[in-house]
């Protein structure tokens, strides 16, 4: 199915650290890849996200003494997850998925590079204030429905959702080519706040 032009496709961060074997991978979140690569062949505007951090990132639980991952912690701008050491700058866990097509990609955007400030929005870092420049980009291109998939679910899809349709896009998550990290119920936390906020699902609950 060819989508209109003012359609975007958001990946985000398929990337080694989230697929099986990765530092913080997401249970069979290399399985989406093909999807993805499907997807992409009725889309005029693609884009891939990457979570691009530096080594000693105050998001990891070895940035904090005595911290363990999953930990939380307060941050400047609130509540923080800890997490495993995970997509380094320039390391193998930060690539994207060997099998992932990359080359029709208009852009790359990376997030999370300040050493200080998560990012799990494609739009905002975690203060909600520091801007990514994907709106401001998505919208010079006449862009007006993001259609999302990507790793994961309940953080870095859902965060980057919801951002987008507070920036004024309608929002279509293809639940089929997601996978979730699920920590503590997350997911259904996940889904039932986008839906809140007008997030569309593509593809039901079923079948994941
Ligand atoms: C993500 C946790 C930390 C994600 C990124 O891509 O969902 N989650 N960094
Ligand atoms: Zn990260």
């Amino acid at each position: 199915m060819t989508r209109p032009s003012n359609a975007a496709l958001i990946m985000i961060d398929i990337q080694n650290d989230f697929c099986s074997g990765g530092a913080l991978a997401v249970e069979r979140g290399e399985e989406i890849v093909p999807l993805v690569n499907e997807l992409q062949n009725d889309f005029a505007v693609k884009v891939l996200t990457q979570d691009w951090h530096p080594s000693r990132h105050l998001s990891f639980a070895q940035s904090h003494q005595g911290k363990e991952s999953y930990d939380l912690v307060g941050m400047e701008y609130g509540q923080q997850v800890l997490w495993p050491t995970h997509c380094v700058q320039g390391t193998s866990g930060a690539a994207f998925h060997e099998d992932l097509k990359t080359d029709a990609a208009d852009l790359i955007i990376r997030k999370g590079f300040r050493p200080h400030i998560d990012s799990y929005s494609a739009f905002f870092e975690n203060d909600h204030t520091t801007p990514t420049g994907l709106a401001g980009y998505l919208r010079e291109r006449g862009v007006k429905q993001l259609h999302m998939a990507g790793l994961a679910t309940d953080f870095c899809v859902k965060f980057s959702a919801i951002d987008a349709v507070q920036q004024g896009f309608e929002v279509v998550v293809h639940l089929d080519a997601c996978r979730a990290i699920d920590l503590n119920g997350s997911l259904q936390e996940a889904l039932d706040e986008m839906a809140q906020c007008g997030v569309k699902f593509f593809a039901e609950m079923t079948t994941l």
